[in-house]
């Protein structure tokens, strides 16, 4: 299995994130790729390389363009109207405002994200740009026949970050960058499958009207758990996109023994619609030690989880999300990989 990495993730450090009223260390932080590059080489899981620069075309392929602008230019105003410190959004739209996009920075910073866990950092763009690149080259490693399946150690992660905004410490979708890649190098349907803790929602927001990419999330139910307004079972897409959008909202404390049938499902629904090719949305933040989460997987579960998903035989991707208990992510990711490629 091909791995792809860039150094370059180290420039996104944010210093803190609002949580419970407090702004606390950042949980995203770069000690997690670290750890996982340690984890994967020691494994002997494939060779390592760092992603050629296909430059920002794949990136534009599903994220607006004004949208890319921004996030290359926002430290740079920010910086000159208020100074050398991380930026966070303080205001965002409520129901029966006008989603207007206003000129000015505060406004901007309101109209692409939604929550204040996802601090902007000098480093941000370049290193949301290095895991899209590492993404992206997973994807074309894959269409290009020469492999069955490739990990990209992306960080930050991106399955929040949707068409137009950013949050949950997403700014660029890795995922839907390699899905979008695929289906471009010939793959006919294309199946991403979240497996993160938390509701893939930006992967869903940009196929939602598609129905040549099938995505299908297994997370905790919104109706406890971030990102709250998305991830329930009657959102299915629409228009060509209708029935191609499947939520498996999963209880708090689901275990291995339950986690496991509805994994079964979501990968019947993907043998269904005839994916040619599957990105996997990796997250190990349904560890039962996660800091932020309250799932209960075992690390030999994660064994399990990638076993099952190389059970579809399909040429797979998989792309680093989530997971916060940084001691533990390592052996945890790397035992996906491992029982994926049957070891
Ligand atoms: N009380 C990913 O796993 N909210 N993002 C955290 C903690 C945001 C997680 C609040 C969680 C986002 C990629
Ligand atoms: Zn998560």
């Amino acid at each position: 299995m091909r791995i792809f990495y860039s150094e370059d993730h180290r420039l996104q450090h944010g210093r803190a994130e609002l949580n419970d009223g407090k702004l606390v260390p950042c949980f995203e932080k770069p000690e997690r790729a670290e750890i996982v590059y340690r984890q994967v080489a020691a494994a002997g899981l494939g060779p390592i390389q760092t992603p050629q620069d296909l430059g920002e075309e794949p990136i534009r392929r599903v994220h607006d363009g004004v949208y890319v602008d921004f996030l290359k230019t926002v430290w740079g105003r920010w910086l000159e109207e208020r100074g050398d410190y991380d930026i966070l959004p303080l205001n965002w739209i409520a129901p029966n405002m006008r989603r207007r996009r206003p000129s000015s920075l505060d406004g901007q910073l309101g109209y692409h994200s939604y929550d204040a866990g996802t601090p902007i950092t000098a480093g941000t763009w370049r290193a949301a740009y290095a895991g899209a690149q590492s993404a992206a080259n997973g994807a074309a490693l894959l269409a290009s026949g020469a492999e069955r399946s490739a990990f990209a150690l992306c960080r930050p992660p991106g399955h929040h970050a949707g068409t137009d905004f950013y949050g949950g410490y997403c700014f660029l979708n890795n995922a839907a960058i390699a899905a979008q890649l695929l289906r471009d190098r010939g793959a006919a349907r294309v199946a991403v499958l979240d497996v993160d803790y938390h509701h893939g929602n930006g992967t869903q927001e940009i196929f939602w009207k598609r129905g040549d990419v099938l995505t299908v999330s297994l997370h905790a139910d919104p109706d406890d758990e971030y990102p709250y307004f998305s991830g329930y079972a009657d959102e299915v897409g629409e228009g060509p996109g209708e029935g191609a959008n499947l939520n498996m909202p999963l209880p708090i404390g689901t275990d291995w023994a339950s986690y496991t049938g509805a994994l079964s499902a979501a990968l019947d629904r993907i043998a269904a619609f005839g994916a040619e090719a599957l990105v996997v949305s990796l997250g190990a933040d349904t560890f039962v030690g996660d800091p932020i989460s309250r799932f209960k997987l075992q690390t030999p579960d994660f064994l399990r989880l990638g076993a099952q998903i190389g059970g579809a035989g399909l040429p797979t991707l998989f792309v680093l999300e989530g997971g916060y208990a940084v001691d533990a992510l390592g052996v945890n990711v790397a035992n996906v990989l491992t029982g994926f490629v049957g070891r």
